[in-house]
């Protein structure tokens, strides 16, 4: 899980597992020790028994994997790749009478998309940073390689900036419910990059604007503007210079076409591109309904230009797309439905014709703060909920935006939203296992004898037992016949 381009197996009697040795590649080598000993309680030693090796052939983060009765040999394209491949043996591991074994299997894989992603949303309910890492954990077994993470919204401010410290420090105490807030410091921030490049993750860090930005006003006055009540279908009422702790969006803005406000835009990104190595900063651009058509147009314009002057690739959600001073070559992501309306279609396609290509996070089937079922305590459901795991997995993403086909998409992003996400086991109890439907999406090819819901239910299945040695509380949805 996800499913390898192909894999079968060879007919040998397993591998066994007990008193085996691993040699080759220092950080995968360690990271399969850490599995084999989460999974199996074994450790393994230093000998040639299951070699590691990068060879720098082949597609990017592809890998081959060979198992024997005699050894297993784990070929990566590339680093991710071999971590990929370890991914896969970790998965392979099974119970044979008293011993562990992994059946005798060869596999060649590599992805289907460069950009397999999630998103976090820190901004509604914060999450520290080992929190941050376990989700890197669970996100990156399962091959996806971006963390998405929504650093600012209504809620709070949650990266300290030198350049702009009133930010956190009085935009960032409070949360959804009056929850405590939090914030990274620069240093959690770089923690979190690192440990998230050691699995092979990319952070693209988000600011969201202008709408979503009630929090700016309490650090800035001068560049909000007024809340518009009116637009508020859900949760209390904000009120300008206090924080917000209700769930309603759309209400705030930044007052555009002020100086200030381009001075702070600038700096912001200016800052945030210094501390991310990644490629991408996104700028959100969605839900601003209480923001002048004509002021949106000219702040993506300006934001998708800064940040493109900034050497990266800006990304922004679909909306963004209305506006005809986009930057070129700007990323769109595409949160509409499967069936999106002629609106959204049109915007999402206005960054393939700017040069850009489109992540897809259709809302109705890969938002996991849906709910999973009717009677799950968490989630949301505006989006044509509850969520199934069969709808998850039931979409394609070149089927959703017409004229957006597959070499206009750059990937795919499962987000998390926040609202009702408190703690790590509430991400569990949501993401798992919707995040698996994502991940095949992500990277498996489209179509295949083992790309069907009775097969992906049984795999999903099958990874039970697993999960459960990693520590992650997902729960036993009834679709899936979970292995116990
Ligand atoms: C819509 S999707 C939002 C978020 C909410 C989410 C809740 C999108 C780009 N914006 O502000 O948190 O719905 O599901």
């Amino acid at each position: 899980m996800p499913f390898p381009i192909d894999v079968a197996l060879t007919g040998d009697a397993p591998f066994a597992l007990s008193g085996a040795t691993v040699t080759g590649d220092p950080d995968a080598a360690g990271q399969l020790r850490a599995l084999v000993r989460t999974r199996t309680g074994a450790e393994l030693g230093a000998g040639d028994d299951i070699a590691l090796t990068v060879d720098g052939s082949g597609a990017a983060e592809s890998y081959r994997l060979d198992v024997s009765a005699t050894g297993i040999r784990i070929t990566g394209a590339d680093a991710a790749g071999l971590f990929y491949g370890v991914q896969t043996l970790g998965q392979l591991i099974r119970r044979e009478g008293d011993s562990w074994v992994v059946p005798a299997v060869r596999a060649v894989d590599a992805p289907r998309f460069a950009y397999r992603g999630v998103m976090l949303d820190v901004a509604r309910h914060f999450h520290d940073v080992a929190t941050v890492r376990a989700y890197i954990d669970r996100a990156a077994c399962l091959k996806l390689n971006v963390l998405h993470l929504h650093l600012s919204d209504d809620q709070g401010w949650r990266l300290e900036l030198r350049s702009r410290p009133e930010l956190t420090a009085t935009a960032s105490a409070t949360a959804v419910g009056g929850a405590a807030g939090g914030f990274y410091t620069q240093d959690d921030y770089r923690q979190i990059v690192a440990y998230a490049a050691s699995r092979h993750m990319t952070v693209v860090p988000e600011f969201d604007m202008p709408g979503h930005t009630h929090a700016v006003g309490l650090a800035y006055p001068e560049i909000a503007a007024a809340p518009v009540v009116e637009v508020i279908t859900e949760g209390s009422i904000p009120v300008a210079g206090e924080p917000y702790t209700g769930i309603g969006v759309g209400f705030s803005s930044l007052r555009i076409g002020d100086e200030a406000t381009d001075a702070f835009v600038r700096d912001v990104f200016t800052e945030l591109a210094d501390l991310t190595p990644g490629p991408w900063l996104h700028f959100g651009g969605d839900e601003s309904l209480g923001t002048d058509p004509e002021d949106f147009a000219r702040f993506v314009a300006q934001a998708s230009a800064v940040i493109a002057g900034l050497g990266k690739t800006p990304v922004a959600w679909h909306e963004a797309g209305a506006a005809s001073g986009l930057a070129p070559g700007t990323v769109g992501q595409f949160w509409g439905f499967v069936s999106p309306t002629d609106a959204a279609a049109r915007h999402a396609r206005a960054f393939a014709e700017r040069g850009g290509r489109l992540i897809l996070s259709p809302a109705d089937a890969i938002y996991l703060d849906m709910k999973p079922t009717a009677d799950s305590a968490l989630g949301l459901t505006w989006a044509n909920g509850p969520t199934s795991l069969a709808r998850a997995y039931g979409w394609e993403p070149t089927e959703v935006v017409d004229g957006v086909g597959e070499e206009a998409i750059l990937g795919v992003e499962a987000p998390l939203w926040t609202e009702t996400v408190a703690t790590l086991d509430d991400i569990d109890a949501l993401a798992f296992p919707r995040i698996a439907a994502a991940a095949e999406i992500a990277w498996s090819p489209a179509t295949g004898a083992e790309r069907s819901w009775e097969s992906f239910r049984g795999r999903v299945g099958g990874l039970g037992p697993l999960w459960t040695n990693l520590d992650i509380h997902f729960p036993a949805l009834e679709e899936v016949p979970w292995t116990t």
